[in-house]
């Protein structure tokens, strides 16, 4: 299985994909999660990125499409895998496209994840208390909602154009959101 997650910030993807990877036998591969991991290292690439993720910008296509093309070379990506947070521009859509393509691996589902803005808000300040992520405060929330509308969101319809879309609504409690995901794609 072949799969993206997609949803504003806060609608719960990170969560999920972790639960449906699992569920599946595949592995979650987070862009957030991979450019964070680099940030806490103090990489190069760390170094590169923090100020436009703190600030709640997009960091440029060019890193982003290197990072998941090494990652999804290597072996447990074979069998299948969960992309969360990519793509989230057009350019990265066209550059995974050539990646699967070049592989003979089409996508399989496109999962959209989502929830109201009032909650998503709720949802991130609740973590930036439990977490202290340093791009969970009110303004950077805020570009990343702007951000989010104005790049990614149009991605939904390129997806769903091609037949891929799976669209779940993402309140209620996360088990109760993961029964959804289940029986959706499973429809699908
Ligand atoms: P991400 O890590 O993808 O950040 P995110 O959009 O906030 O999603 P996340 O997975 O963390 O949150 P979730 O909705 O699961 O990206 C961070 C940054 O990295 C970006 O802003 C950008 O700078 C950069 N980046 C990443 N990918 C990129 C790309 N492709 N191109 C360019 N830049 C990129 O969860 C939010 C909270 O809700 C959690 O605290 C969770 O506990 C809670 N929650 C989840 N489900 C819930 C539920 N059902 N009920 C209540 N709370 C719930």
């Amino acid at each position: 299985m072949r799969m993206l997650i997609m949803g504003p910030p806060g609608a719960g993807k990170g969560t999920q994909a972790k639960g449906v990877a699992e569920h599946y036998g595949i592995p979650a591969i987070s862009t957030g999660d991979m450019f964070r991991a680099n940030v806490t290292d103090g990489t190069e690439l760390g170094l590169e990125v923090k100020r436009i993720m703190d600030s709640g910008g997009y960091v440029g296509d060019d890193v982003t499409n290197a990072i998941v093309a090494d990652r999804l070379a290597q072996d447990d990506a074979e069998a299948g895998f969960l992309l969360d947070g990519y793509p989230r521009t057009i350019p990265q859509v066209g550059a995974l496209d050539e990646l699967l393509a070049e592989r003979d691996h089409p996508l399989n589902h496109v999962l959209s994840l989502s929830v109201d803005v009032d909650q998503l808000v709720d949802r991130l300040l609740k973590r930036a208390e439990t977490e202290g992520r340093a791009d969970d405060n009110e303004e950077a929330i805020r570009t990343r909602m702007d951000v989010y509308n104005k790049e990614t969101s149009p991605l939904l319809e390129i997806y769903r154009g091609r037949g891929l879309l799976v669209s779940v609504d993402g309140l209620g409690g996360v088990d109760e959101v993961s029964d959804r995901i289940y029986t959706a794609l499973d429809a699908h």
